[in-house]
């Protein structure tokens, strides 16, 4: 692969406009700067990790956590075949029979093909799992945009526009394909945004699915979220939104020969904690199918916290690396952009 760069790369955008003292912005430049901003957070995040052990209903701190111990001793399977011949033939009909509020873990089995819905999956049915075979995987797709007219008559939104929402906690994908086959919007066009996959709930995980579509792809809207040998696929702001996200061994991949934006972050305005957010990506690859120079992320709001560490960057990601959107750079400014060759 001649055009990956060889080097590791530690690469970090931070806005951090209200949470840091000025002594420490002054000198953020610096290495030491950073390594102290480090370990202050890994600090704050062992104080934090035993508050989030706990914060599922009900939990005593017997274990990690109690409440989700006990879904995965108390499992069901529903086969789900758009082909029939399984329990379900759509996805939506297996989610409408899970009972409300289940406390056990429900896994849809899907099998192989394309299931053409839109999928809404509520708060109120926590501990699901999609599992499909990723060699011949289940397909969920819709084609929604932002402009698409809802039953109102009324364009749907950024949000209106997903295939697949899951809003419930404790959600697991395994080997599924969530995408949107909307056509590719023009650069700059009004209400080219259309979301293949949108997660709002908490401890979710995605293992070796495939995140596929153009601008704003993945709405990682909100919540503790992990993403492992997964591929995700667009053009502008393609990963988006308030979760606080560890992306493992996945491929990030541009399709656009315009201009890509890979990120596009927000910890601030209203969503409710979202300070305590962030998308991390390790040992992660991003690379060009249409060949358009990639950015890595834009600042979506005035604390956003985009990480890349040890990920092996195409050639066609640009040297500047982030874009301020609506924030100015330097570091004055409050965006705050620091590069560590490893
Ligand atoms: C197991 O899960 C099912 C479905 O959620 C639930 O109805 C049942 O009460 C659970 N059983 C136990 C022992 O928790
Ligand atoms: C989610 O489920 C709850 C409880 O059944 C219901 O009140 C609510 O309307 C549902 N939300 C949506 C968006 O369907
Ligand atoms: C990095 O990711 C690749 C897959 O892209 C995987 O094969 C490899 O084991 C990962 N390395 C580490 C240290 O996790
Ligand atoms: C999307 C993705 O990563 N797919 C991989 C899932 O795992 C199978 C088997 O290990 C691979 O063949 C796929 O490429």
């Amino acid at each position: 692969m001649g055009r990956h760069m060889a080097l590791p790369l530690l690469l970090a955008l931070a806005a951090l406009v209200a949470s840091l003292p000025s002594a420490s912005l002054a000198t953020a430049g610096t290495a030491g700067a950073f390594d102290s901003w480090l370990s202050a957070n890994q600090k704050d995040f062992a104080i934090n990790q035993a508050l989030y052990a706990k914060k599922a209903v009900g939990d005593t701190g017997s274990t990690i956590d109690e409440s989700l111990s006990k879904a995965e001793d108390n499992k069901t399977t529903y086969v789900v075949d758009p082909k029939g011949g399984g329990d379900y033939k759509t996805i939506t009909a297996a989610i409408d029979a899970i009972p409300e509020g289940n406390t056990g873990r429900v896994i849809l089995d899907l099998k192989p093909g394309e299931y053409r819905e839109k999928i809404f999956l509520n708060l109120s049915k926590p501990y699901v799992t999609f599992k499909s075979d990723p060699k011949n995987p289940a397909i969920i797709a819709w084609s929604d945009t932002a402009a698409t007219l809802g039953k109102d008559g009324k364009p749907v939104g950024t949000v209106g526009s997903t295939t697949c929402a899951i809003e419930s906690d404790y959600f697991v994908a395994y080997g599924v394909v969530f995408k949107n086959d909307a056509p590719l919007a023009k650069p700059g066009a009004k209400g080219g945004q259309a979301v293949a996959l949108r997660t709002f709930g908490t401890k979710q995980a995605f293992y070796n699915c495939t995140i596929d579509g153009g601008q704003d792809t993945l709405y990682d809207h909100k919540g503790l979220h992990y993403f492992k040998d997964c591929v995700i696929k667009g053009s502008v702001d393609f990963i988006f939104g308030f979760g606080r996200s560890l992306y493992e061994n996945c491929r990030i991949v541009s399709i656009v020969k315009e201009i890509a934006v890979l990120t596009a972050q927000q910890r601030t305005k209203t969503i409710e904690g979202a300070i305590e957010s962030g998308f991390s990506f390790k040992n992660c690859t991003i690379m060009s199918e249409g060949g358009g120079d990639i950015y890595l992320g834009r600042a979506w709001g005035d604390s956003s916290r985009v990480i890349y560490a040890y990920t092996e960057m195409s050639k066609e990601v640009v040297p500047v690396g982030w874009d301020g959107w609506n924030i100015k750079q330097p570091e004055s400014t409050g965006v705050y952009f620091y590069r560590r060759d490893a």
